[in-house]
């Protein structure tokens, strides 16, 4: 239909939205509660309150979106989209709250129904359509983004089993399903009308034009729609509210048809759940491809669909015309999950809007971006040439012409290398030949950066060292960050408080403000106030413990705590050896110099990675042994939090008084839980490694507790590596050894632990644990020594708050806008 046809109709007084006063809150809550959800019993349920009131919420959001979109459409300028298999938002309703300044009136309106906020917060399910660092990256950036008033869209999957809830049965992890939408999702809005057809299978066939131009046709396809959903994402207190759109996979109505009319019936509700397969479940992997067909069609599907919508938006505003197109978008790739988009894109272009090859590929190569998140080789995704070719024939065909294309490039940089070309090729030869999903990214894109400097410097100096030969220019860092809001603001709103009465509010949207509060680290009423906020958010983590562990934490020792996703490289393990080793030191009565501490550990363990849930299980008997023994009671408690999640984080990192960053150096790109517990006056023990550096540089050496092999010293270390020998001369690591060897933690399970053991004992153990060992010790004993010092800790504590400012994920948004996306100055 053209444009004028459309009939133009806007109810004038809806344009303003909703008002904000407590009032008008108390009569939308009240009117969602007993008209929108036909509930009338108050004290029924906090789940039906909840929904009310983010229906509340959310029409005061919808306002605002609208008024964003109608903004831009005046003045059009670049913007973004920020592609992602994973988005962890965690709680949207305490975040809408803070960023819409809504807290004291809805605080009041919440009392009518004899609750609190909190309660009421509290039936949220989190949204955990993520695995861990990357996907809560992408969350942060987001509400950066908002905040900052950049026109950013986020494209994701709308997951309907989102990564799995984790318990613990008999120390060992079990794996639970994650149905978040069973109760309804009331922040989002889906757009039928923007629905996209992603095709997958069939095959091509080529002709020619009148004009002799040769034509490529996917044809015979089995075709899945893409519905969006959006989740309103809004700024700090800008009246900026942008979106993310979330696309689930339905069943087109043809496959429906053909097989109804040739009356197939449950052969059409069977294809119909194979179309809506794609978008069911999240992978729970982090750190390990493993090549299954559904993850690449969720890949191509997430990327094609948001292709589709931002080339269908610039066709209704500028027709076929795409050559101001790189002027105004930009495409960020989160890592290579949806780097497939580079080939997408050039399909999209060339079949499907008749450019030709120079002119799609000038556009492609001025849009894509791509962020590597990962050093890690079994995390780099391979895609098969023989299921690509079946799955996606047409996209197969593209990727070997823009190889055939690069090769030539590479040959003439180098000529007559041809082993150049083979290691550089985007496609991997061998028996069963692979294509590299990282260097379709590289090759398509303008910009690569790494998560934090180090990780940057090994991307140019040794994974992608050829491609920085050849096109230095296009690889950068941008140093991670997270953002205040939630990690501070929100999180921890007593010592937000305290941090407003001495310098003001306005560090929640200018994080470099913080370090204004520096100015009070010696004054002791402050100290004392600091204190007393610390104390509190531990007690609310010693309720969570008890009721999820069934463990006594005690607010006057030490907490101890270590939250991340279960890896070997992220070494739980070292930490565990610590923990055996303390125990060790009160089984000997060697306790003057205890410090009493609570060690936490708490994450997800991949399905299928068996010696990630087999750590989880040491920890959980090395806890009970040592919960169990009455003479550890007032020097060491342990407990593994179960489920680990974004919601979690926000009653852990407050309550923190040691955070554990202790991979082995090279391995972690960057950390941001790290940033998180630094924001909120934790001290760090660590590696220097990933974003480690920074922090540690950031509070000043001599405020961070530092070990462990160096980077550089990596290669020398490893050519000689003897555990054993280090083991053998070490008699505390020894004692550890032997008390884990002799049995004492698996009496009643002999052997499980020998895979450990041998791990640790393995001259070609990656993750050096034998190694850092002493040095891990050593720098635990200063942690104690300084603990003991109540007022020298405090100042630490706030130290640590102080210098996080460049931690902000504001200021990692900042540089990815003007470095990267060179977007202009709102
Ligand atoms: C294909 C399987 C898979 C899935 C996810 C492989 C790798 C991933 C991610 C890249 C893992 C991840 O979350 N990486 C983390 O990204 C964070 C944000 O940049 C960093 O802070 C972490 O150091 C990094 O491990």
């Amino acid at each position: 239909m053209a444009q004028s046809e459309n009939k133009v109709c806007t109810v004038k007084s809806w344009q303003e939205g909703p008002l904000i006063d407590e009032s008008t809150l108390q009569e939308d809550l009240t009117r969602h509660f007993y008209y929108t959800l036909g509930r009338d019993m108050v004290g029924e349920s906090r789940l039906y309150l909840y929904h009310a009131l983010a229906l509340t919420i959310r029409d005061r959001l919808v306002a605002r979106c609208r008024t964003t979109r109608q903004q831009r459409q005046l003045s059009p300028t670049r913007q973004v989209a920020y592609l992602s298999l994973e988005f962890l938002m965690g709680r949207a309703l305490g975040n809408a709250v803070l960023n819409l300044d809504l807290e004291d009136n809805v605080r009041h309106a919440v009392q009518e129904y004899c609750t609190t906020l909190e309660e009421v917060a509290e039936a949220e399910h989190d949204a955990g359509l993520g695995n861990g660092g990357l996907g809560r990256l992408a969350a942060c950036f987001l509400d950066s983004c908002a905040t900052l008033g950049l026109p950013v869209i986020g494209y994701g999957i709308r997951y309907e089993y989102g990564m799995f809830n984790q318990s613990i049965e008999q120390g060992h992890q079990v794996e639970h399903p994650d149905n978040w939408l069973r109760e309804g999702h009331p922040w989002e809005i889906t757009a039928p009308e923007n629905t996209r057809r992603i095709k997958f299978f069939g095959h091509v066939e080529v002709y020619q034009d009148k004009h002799g131009r040769k034509h490529h046709q996917w044809v015979n396809t089995q075709d899945v729609l893409a519905v969006p959903y959006d989740v309103p994402v809004p700024g700090y207190k800008n009246e900026v509210v942008n979106t993310l759109r979330l696309w689930k996979s339905e069943a087109t109505d043809e496959f429906n048809l053909s097989e109804f009319n040739a009356g197939s019936y449950t052969e059409a509700v069977a294809r119909k759940n194979l179309a809506e397969q794609i978008t069911m479940v999240l992978y729970p992997n982090d750190s390990s491809e493993n090549g299954k067909e559904l993850r690449l069609r969720q890949q191509y599907f997430l990327s094609s669909a948001s292709l589709q919508d931002l080339l269908a938006n610039w066709v209704a505003g500028h027709g076929e015309d795409f050559s101001e197109f790189a002027q105004y978008n930009v495409f960020q790739l989160n890592d290579t999950h949806p780097s497939i988009a580079v080939a997408e894109l050039m399909r999209l272009l060339v079949d499907e809007h008749d450019l030709d090859w120079d002119a799609a590929w000038h556009i492609t190569t001025r849009t894509m971006a791509y962020t590597n998140h990962t050093l890690l080789p079994e995390a780099l995704e391979k895609w098969s040439v023989s299921l690509f070719s079946r799955l996606l024939p047409r996209l197969l065909e593209i990727i070997y012409e823009i190889n055939a294309r690069f090769l030539t490039e590479v040959a003439c940089q180098w000529p007559g290398d041809m082993q150049k070309q083979r290691s550089m090729s985007l496609i991997e030869e061998g028996a069963h030949p692979q294509v590299r999903m990282a260097y379709l990214a590289i090759v398509g894109s303008f910009s690569v950066n790494g998560v934090a400097a180090l990780h940057t410097e090994l991307l140019t100096g040794g994974l992608f060292n050829e491609f920085y030969q050849l096109w230095p220019h296009k690889f950068n860092n941008k140093t991670n960050g997270v953002t205040p809001r939630r990690w501070l603001a929100h999180c921890n709103p007593e010592l937000a408080k305290l941090i407003g009465s001495k310098i003001g509010d306005q560090w929640v949207a200018h994080f470099a403000d913080i370090e204004k509060i520096r100015r009070y680290y010696d004054d002791k009423a402050f100290q004392t106030q600091w204190l007393s906020v610390k104390q509190h958010n531990k007690q609310k983590l010693v309720d969570l413990v008890k009721e999820a562990c069934g463990v006594e934490f005690d607010v006057a020792m030490m907490f101890d705590v270590q939250v991340k996703r279960i890896h070997e490289y992220k070494r739980q393990l070292l930490n565990i050896l610590h923990v055996i080793y303390l125990y060790e030191r009160i089984r000997k009565g060697d306790t003057a110099n205890l410090t009493p501490r609570c060690v936490l550990l708490g994450g997800k363990a991949a399905p299928g990675y068996f010696m990630a849930k087999l750590i989880i299980k040491l920890f959980n008997n090395v806890a009970e042994a040592i919960n169990n023994d009455p003479l550890a009671k007032p020097y060491l408690r342990v407990a593994f939090l179960p489920n680990y999640n974004v919601s979690a984080m926000e009653v852990i990192c407050p309550a923190t008084d040691l955070s554990e960053q202790i991979s082995t150096t090279g391995k972690e790109a960057s950390g941001t839980g790290n940033m998180k517990f630094m924001m909120n006056g934790a001290v760090t023990i660590g590696t220097l490694d990933g974003a480690n550096i920074e922090i540690r540089d950031a509070v000043g050496v001599e405020n961070f507790f530092l070990f462990g092999a160096k980077s550089d010293e990596l290669a020398a270390i490893r050519s000689t590596y003897n555990p054993n020998q280090i083991i053998q001369s070490n008699p505390a690591l020894q004692e550890v050894m032997e008390l884990l060897e002799s049995g004492h933690f698996n009496l009643f399970e002999p052997g499980l632990f020998q895979p450990i053991i041998d791990s640790i004992r393995d001259p070609h153990d990656q993750w050096l644990v034998a190694y850092d060992f002493e040095s891990y010790i050593e720098a635990q004993q200063k942690v104690e020594l300084a603990y003991q010092d109540k007022e020298y800790w405090t100042r630490l504590s706030i130290l640590n708050t102080a210098a996080s400012g460049e931690f902000s994920s504001d200021r990692t948004i900042l540089q990815y806008s003007q470095e990267i996306w060179q977007l202009a100055q709102q």
